[in-house]
């Protein structure tokens, strides 16, 4: 019989409910499972709020304590799903009770904060991930199998973007994501960690960077009530108002430590754009084109193709690619966020069941948190600044 291991969920958010998705869906497509994740305990900020979570998303129990429901002795797993500046604290607080640990990205408010906790899951020997979800998306995973094999040979360029518009409207709420003290940073550290993670995950680490990270919009109105407000359907133009004091947009230039060179683009501010998260990559031998927006698509071009069938090519995933066998039996059938959180969920719990890291752990996490650090510095100074 597969293992069942315990879940606390701390945070019954946007995130809570993808994780929670996950944990009831991950069976039902990878069977064998690795392990069945028991939805024990969702801790929120209140009573009334963990007890609505306890209901909508399955769990057994609710608490408003994460502290005491980290420490009992029949919570195998700690899935941190609440804004940044609470990720440091509860992961190490788990660690350090010996659970194995699920943290929603951005890992922390940039390197420092990243190493206590990468320091406290190294001390503790559990198992750690970061979710960066997007590089589960089949079609990305399909990219790093491509270049593994040298399809596309040496990576020359990476050129990647994320792109959003629901913080466009400078009416839109003051919520936790522009307020440093909480979020750390604004697009670097909530969207432009992903893009990161990815050019780490396909090309290498990263090794400068030369960037612009500006502000337009200096202040928002301010939000009522504390939950995650994104957007402008929630926007209040008479409210009073606050100050933004993260970035609003990242522009830069990238070095690789393998020689590569790229750029990368990230904003929640680009009218139309929803979740366009795009990475073309060239190599000597072909390349490589993803936009999340398409995201049963991986666009091709091998340099060996016939020459009068030369052009980029579109490979739909399905079956006979990453993750195929649990996932849907026709390509094209339709990937979505879903799965790649139920892909990820499938990962962290074979990582346990192995008791090899997975990847993005802590130590890839860091890293990325490096890159932003040094995203933010750059953006400062105007120069040209090395990671780490
Ligand atoms: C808001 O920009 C957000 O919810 C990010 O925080 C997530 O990481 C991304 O997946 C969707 O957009």
């Amino acid at each position: 019989m597969t293992t069942p291991l315990n879940v606390a969920m701390i945070g019954g958010g946007f995130m809570g409910k993808a994780h929670a998705m996950a944990y009831a869906s991950m069976p039902m497509f990878f069977w064998p499972a690795p392990a069945i994740p028991v939805r024990k305990v969702v801790v929120d900020v209140n009573d009334e709020l963990a007890n609505e979570a306890k209901a909508r998303f399955g769990f057994e129990e609710a608490s408003s304590d994460w502290r005491s429901v980290v420490h009992r002795d029949d919570i195998d797993v700690v899935d941190i799903c609440v804004p940044n500046n609470a990720h440091a604290e509860i992961a190490i607080e788990a660690a350090k009770a010996g659970k194995h640990i699920m943290c929603e990205k951005p890992l922390a408010r940039g390197g420092a904060e990243a190493k206590t906790m990468l320091d406290a899951v190294k001390d503790a020997g559990i198992i750690h991930m970061v979710a960066f979800n997007y590089r589960r998306t089949p079609a990305v995973a399909l990219a790093k199998k491509y270049i593994e094999e040298g399809r596309i040979g040496e990576i020359r360029n990476f050129r990647g973007t994320y792109l959003q518009d629901w913080s466009a409207d400078p009416d839109g709420p003051l919520s936790w994501r522009f307020q440093k003290k909480i979020a750390g940073s604004g697009a670097v550290g909530d969207i432009g960690t992903h893009v990161v993670d990815m050019a780490h995950y396909l090309v290498g680490l990263i090794s400068e960077v030369n960037a612009l990270t500006p502000t337009y919009i200096p202040t928002r109105p301010l939000q009522a009530g504390g939950l995650d407000k994104l957007g402008a359907s929630e926007k209040n133009a008479d409210a009073e108002r606050g100050p933004v004091d993260v970035d609003d947009e990242v522009v830069t230039l990238l070095k690789f430590q393998n020689g590569a060179i790229g750029s990368l683009e990230a904003t929640r501010n680009a009218y139309g754009r929803n979740n366009f998260i795009t990475l073309e990559i060239h190599g000597t031998r072909g390349s490589i084109y993803f936009n999340y927006e398409r995201r049963d698509e991986l666009q091709v071009m091998f340099a060996d193709d016939p020459g009068d069938a030369r052009g980029f090519r579109t490979v739909y995933t399905g079956p006979a690619h990453p993750y195929g066998d649990g996932l849907w039996p026709i390509p094209a059938l339709g990937i979505g966020y879903s799965e790649t959180k139920i892909i990820e969920c499938y990962d962290f719990f074979s990582a346990i069941a192995s008791g090899k890291q997975p990847s993005p752990n802590f130590e890839d996490g860091y890293n990325t948190e490096l890159v932003a650090d040094a995203l933010l510095a750059s953006g400062q100074t105007g120069e040209w600044t090395k990671v780490g």
